[in-house]
């Protein structure tokens, strides 16, 4: 399913009292001079086998047309590369043209980006051509970039020198300061490495705001932030940075104030055309938890408002059965999974978004307001149970379909609890087959699910499944998608646009803190 939105002349509603808190917040960046652990090279410029370089160093390596250098940095980075260039041989007669191509995993290394057709623009693909046009030369492309690998292809220098490089480092770049970080979450191997994992995700999706992913998308998405915020609170703790978030997208919205899916903030923020009617509702999840962690009054007077309008923008959607009709408003996302069949998870996404804003509506002394949605919800719950419920198979179906993430999130809204819900979790394996869930976004919830009807040890042995299946795949931070039976699935048709430092991937960081 390709998402895209296009909404001409579209005019966001900026509010320019939350965007100057908004920029109030901005981030200290901190940046830190990394240099590589270990060079190789690829047997041929888009092999994937390795040949190793004796001595481990590249200061000796002389390189002709054709050739490659991979330099390994040790662990996954964002921040900007400095390159020193030299000539070896005959005075350089013309300009030595080079490749970089930065990659976030080995495999990704070996991909040739001119084979990727998919319907995400492939200008994410990290890699640049280079002209110097004297040696030595000090390059240092403009572009920031996320990065554990980097490989120098040498397109040409000229019959009468080659090229060699002095010296090389990534000026790393992230909003999380690393003294402030919080103790480390303390388990066996499998779940340290798990968790170490999940803090270097969420520590170099910080940037300026949380972004999704610091190779692709680089930016502010809803639904993102809710879990973003959840994985700093129990890492980092920047909650200036969750405020900023969130005044940023209060700040500018959809004409009509729904809050978009996304908000871009260069040159100036702005709400992206694109609405998503799960990430909307997510927005009152997001700051009722926000407040729950700092107990800030000042955003709770500035945002609830706004994160009321945006129950009551998709409340105005529900039918006559009392049924929800999300797609009026934008997409319903859910998960990246193809076919899955959505109805039953958007209606169990207004009621849990809906329970939020309950919480929200106390927290600020609103009881009209919560019993009003209180009662609201009942009747949600009343309703899904009558359309959505299989007596025979004793499952919730959606269109015919009884995927994992339907039960999870009709678990999530309470339209099944205790011992119902969890005699459906034990049987997940079948659901699943069903329709596979794709994204570790999707996970999160499942565990959420599990956790809500008690079944705990499920949920600790899924994270070890699921996330561990990433230690073991060798990534050094949480991809965007994971299948663990399909190592390259890709919504975007084709993995080279894939992130594979994806912020929403990264919450056993709080999961593991606070229950087990
Ligand atoms: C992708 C990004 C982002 C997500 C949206 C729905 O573009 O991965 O993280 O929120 O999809």
């Amino acid at each position: 399913m390709a998402l895209i939105s296009i909404i001409e002349n579209f005019k966001p509603k900026n509010d320019e009292k939350l965007l100057r808190r908004a920029e109030q917040l901005r981030p200290v960046i901190y940046r830190k001079k990394v240099k590589p652990a270990g060079v190789f090279r690829l047997k041929d410029r888009y092999s994937r086998e390795i040949v190793s370089i004796p001595g481990n160093t590249f200061q000796d390596i002389v390189l002709g047309k054709g050739d490659n250098i991979c330099l390994d940095f040790g662990d996954h980075h964002v921040g900007r590369l400095f390159l020193e260039l030299a000539g070896k041989g005959s005075h350089p007669d013309a300009p030595a043209f080079i490749k970089l191509k930065f990659a976030e995993t080995l495999a990704e290394l070996s991909e040739n980006s001119m084979e990727y057709d998919g319907w995400v623009s492939s200008s994410w693909i990290q890699e640049e051509y280079i002209h110097a046009d004297t040696l030595p030369a000090a390059v240092s492309p403009r572009r920031r970039y996320a990065f554990r690998y980097l490989k120098i292809t040498v397109i040409d220098t000229s019959p009468k020198y080659k090229l060699t490089i002095s010296d090389v480092f990534i000026n790393t770049e992230t909003s999380a300061d690393d003294k402030a970080v919080l103790p480390a979450y303390k388990g066996d191997e499998e779940l340290s490495a798990i968790y170490s994992m999940c803090q270097r995700t969420i520590r170099n999706c910080m940037q300026e705001v949380f972004e999704d992913g610091p190779k692709r998308d680089r930016r502010l998405w809803t639904g993102d932030l809710r879990l973003q915020a959840l994985a700093n609170y129990a890492t980092y703790g920047n909650n200036d940075l969750v405020k900023r978030c969130l005044y940023l997208f209060a700040g500018s919205r959809f004409p009509d104030g729904k809050v978009a899916a996304c908000v871009f903030t260069d040159p100036e923020p702005a709400a992206d055309d694109t609405c998503i009617y799960d990430y909307m509702l997510f927005f009152a999840a997001a700051l009722c938890e926000y407040f729950e962690e700092t107990g800030d009054r000042e955003a709770l007077k500035d945002l609830y408002g706004i994160a009321q309008e945006q129950i009551d923008i998709a409340l105005r959607t529900v039918d006559a059965n009392g049924i929800v009709h999300g797609e009026e408003l934008g997409t319903v996302f859910v998960d990246w999974s193809e076919g899955l069949h959505k109805d039953a998870a958007a209606q169990g996404i207004l009621i849990y978004a809906v329970g939020y804003a309950v919480k929200l509506a106390l927290h600020n002394g609103d009881r009209k307001r919560a019993e009003y949605l209180e009662k609201k919800n009942n009747l949600f719950r009343s309703a899904a149970r009558k359309y959505f419920w299989d007596s025979d198979r004793a499952c919730f179906v959606s269109g015919g379909q009884a995927a994992l993430a339907t039960q999870v999130w009709m678990v999530l809204a309470g339209c099944a609890s205790g011992e119902e819900a969890a005699a459906i979790f034990e049987r997940a394996d079948d659901f699943s087959c069903e329709c596979t869930m794709m994204t570790p976004y999707m996970h999160h919830y499942y565990i959420m699910a599990l956790l809500s009807c008690g079944r705990k040890e499920q949920a600790l042995g899924h994270i070890r499944w699921y996330w561990g299946s990433m230690v073991k795949a060798g990534f050094d931070t949480c991809p965007e998608t994971w299948v663990p039976e399909d190592p390259s699935a890709s919504p975007y048709g084709g993995t080279a646009v894939n992130s594979y430092c994806h912020a929403w991937s990264c919450t056993p960081v709080w999961i593991l803190k606070k229950y087990f």
